[in-house]
C-alpha cells in the first residue's frame, strides 16, 4: 500500500509541470525595475523556460530596459548598434530562445546601482494547450507504469 501511495504522489508530482503552461514573470515583482534593487536574488530559485515572457514595470521616461550581451552587463554598457530600448513603462519580452539573457537600465548610474537582470532560459518547458499532447501521452505511460510498479511492490512487501 505505502508503495502504491508513492507512486501516485511521484506520478502526480511529474504530472504538473506537463500540465503547466507558459509562465509571466513580472521583474523585481511589486517593486518593479528600479535601481536600488537586487534582481540577482529577485531570479535566484526561478527556472525560465522558453515560452515564458518577462514584464518590466516602471513610471515611462524614469527607466528602460535594454538587451545587452554579457560584457555590457559586466560593465554597464549600453550597446552601441543594439536596437534601441524598451520605454513603454510595461514592456514585455518573450523568452525565445534558450541561453542566458541580460538586461540593463540605460538611463545613467542606474545599472550600476543595481538595476541589471541576468536569467538563464532553459529548454522544455510545457507545450502550450493545443500544441502537441506527446509530452502528457509520456507522462501517462510514465504512470501507468509506476502504478505497476506499486502494486508489484505491494505483493511483495
Ligand atoms: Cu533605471
Amino acid at each position: 500500500m505505502v508503495a502504491l501511495i508513492i507512486a501516485v504522489a511521484v506520478a502526480a508530482a511529474v504530472y504538473v509541470p506537463a500540465e503547466a503552461s507558459a509562465k509571466q514573470y513580472v521583474v523585481g515583482d511589486e517593486r518593479g525595475w528600479t535601481n536600488n534593487f537586487d534582481y540577482a536574488t529577485w531570479a535566484e530559485g526561478k527556472t525560465f523556460f522558453v515560452g515564458d515572457s518577462l514584464v518590466f514595470n516602471y513610471p515611462a521616461g524614469k527607466h528602460n530596459v535594454f538587451k545587452v550581451n554579457g560584457t555590457d552587463f559586466q560593465d554597464c554598457a549600453k550597446p552601441l548598434a543594439a536596437a534601441p530600448p524598451l520605454t513603454s513603462g510595461s514592456d514585455e519580452i518573450p523568452l525565445k530562445t534558450a541561453g542566458k539573457k541580460w538586461y540593463i537600465c540605460g538611463v545613467s548610474g542606474h545599472c550600476a546601482s543595481g538595476q541589471k537582470l541576468v536569467i538563464t532560459v532553459s529548454e522544455g518547458s510545457a507545450p502550450p494547450a493545443g500544441y502537441s499532447s506527446s509530452g502528457v501521452a509520456m507522462v501517462n505511460i510514465g504512470f501507468a507504469a509506476l502504478v505497476l510498479v506499486g502494486t508489484l511492490g505491494m505483493l511483495f512487501f
